[in-house]
């Protein structure tokens, strides 16, 4: 299933000007936003999430990260993606819109409020049982921890 070689195309938006760059390349798949926030929406008491925490997408859909709330990022969590595919990381308070081409699983992180359990994943096409194993075995700190098993758990 990752006999497929393709890329990652990591489209990084900075500004609404640049989002026809942005529809170009996302044209063909849908696009699943994710919001960052200090606050979940659906649950108060849930602080510093990514809202949705999981997101179903097709192979070639676009994952667009907003920076609802400020002071957050997004960025792959090392060995939480599928083999062949490419990290990212968007910047501080930055959109980033990504294309995920290769199938598998896809774990998310805001870098400083991953042990406050800022954390998501994302599944592209399908996922084997395998795979699934693998990535849920994956150690984590803090909060992380305890939300990443709620998101395994749902599988
Ligand atoms: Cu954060």
């Amino acid at each position: 299933m990752f006999s497929r070689c393709l890329a990652i195309v990591l489209v990084a938006i900075y500004c609404n000007s640049n989002s026809a760059a942005y529809a170009a390349d996302c044209q063909d798949g849908k696009v699943h936003e994710i919001k960052m926030l200090n606050k979940s929406k659906t649950d108060p008491k849930m602080k510093m999430v990514f809202e949705p925490s999981f997101v179903l997408a097709d192979p070639g859909d676009c994952i667009k990260f907003i920076p609802t709330s400020k002071g957050h990022n997004a960025e792959t969590i090392k060995g939480m993606i599928p083999m062949g595919a490419e990290k990212f990381k968007s910047k501080m308070n930055k959109e980033l819109i990504v294309k995920l081409d290769i199938e598998g699983l896809y774990g998310v992180k805001c870098k400083p409020h991953y042990q406050m359990g800022m954390i998501a994943l994302i599944q592209v096409g399908e996922v084997s049982e395998g795979v699934m194993k693998k990535a849920s075995k994956i150690k984590h700190r803090g909060k992380a921890k305890d939300r990443f098993r709620g998101l395994f758990d749902k599988f």
